[in-house]
């Protein structure tokens, strides 16, 4: 039985969600939502989830949104050991530590800042850029050196994580000072199965809408 998901590549969350699916070799069966069409609000979807958001997992009729969530429901359900999220308690204690700094610190620092431009014609607030930086510095200092984020194994914490920050980097953010977070994602680049076919267009993509938001609310100001 295949498993559907609804998403959106430039979608951090839904790229998460692809590259553990890769590793578990699972086969997806993609179904693109364009949030600028406003397709999440279509009745169909919304009696599929109700929270209108993706990605969005169909596994023989089992409804399941939320990345982290479907992400660990995979590993569960289909891994063939428990490398990708561990099970003994410290490690997996740590890893979803870092699931939660990152949808708790991460992704609304950054959201703050990208959000205003992306839904709502604004400049972005440049205030927002430390806010952004500290967080990355306490990423920085949970990587330690090892290819993992919490395991010498790459584990979904690295697949969530680095969906995360790869968009951080294409919307231009500079994080160069954070020697630790340089080096995972270097190597998160080369080691995560599907990570240029699955991560990099995507992340790119979000850059690339970021830049043309920001470039469009520039010509209005110099027009202005
Ligand atoms: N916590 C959720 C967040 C999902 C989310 O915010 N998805 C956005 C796209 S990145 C979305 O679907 N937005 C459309 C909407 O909420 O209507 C997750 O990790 O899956």
């Amino acid at each position: 039985m295949p498993l559907d998901l609804y998403y959106t590549s430039s979608c951090a969350h839904c790229r998460s969600v692809m590259l553990t699916a890769k590793a578990l070799e699972l086969e997806l069966n993609l179904k693109r939502v364009d949030l600028c069409m406003k397709e999440q609000l279509q009745p169909d979807f919304l009696e599929l989830n109700p929270q209108h958001c993706v990605p969005t997992l169909v596994d023989d009729g089992f409804v399941l949104w939320d990345s982290r969530a479907i992400c660990t429901y995979l590993v569960s359900k289909y891994g063939k050991d428990d490398s990708l999220c561990p099970k003994e308690l410290r490690t997996r204690a740590m890893l979803d530590r870092l699931l939660y700094f990152d949808i708790d610190k991460l992704v609304q620092r950054f959201g703050k800042y990208v959000y205003p431009v992306l839904f709502e014609g604004q400049e972005p607030d440049k205030d927002q850029l430390p806010c952004i930086d500290e967080a990355l510095g306490c990423l920085d200092q949970f990587l330690t050196g090892q290819i993992g984020a919490v395991s010498p194994k790459i584990t979904i914490a690295d697949h969530i994580l680095v969906a995360t920050v790869s968009t951080i980097e294409a919307v231009g953010i500079d994080f160069t000072r954070h020697k630790n977070l340089c080096n995972w994602l270097r190597k998160c680049k080369s080691n995560i199965p599907g990570y240029t076919e699955i991560n990099e267009p995507g992340a790119r993509e979000a850059g690339e809408i970021f830049k043309e938001k920001l470039a469009s609310k520039e010509t209005e100001v110099d027009k202005a």
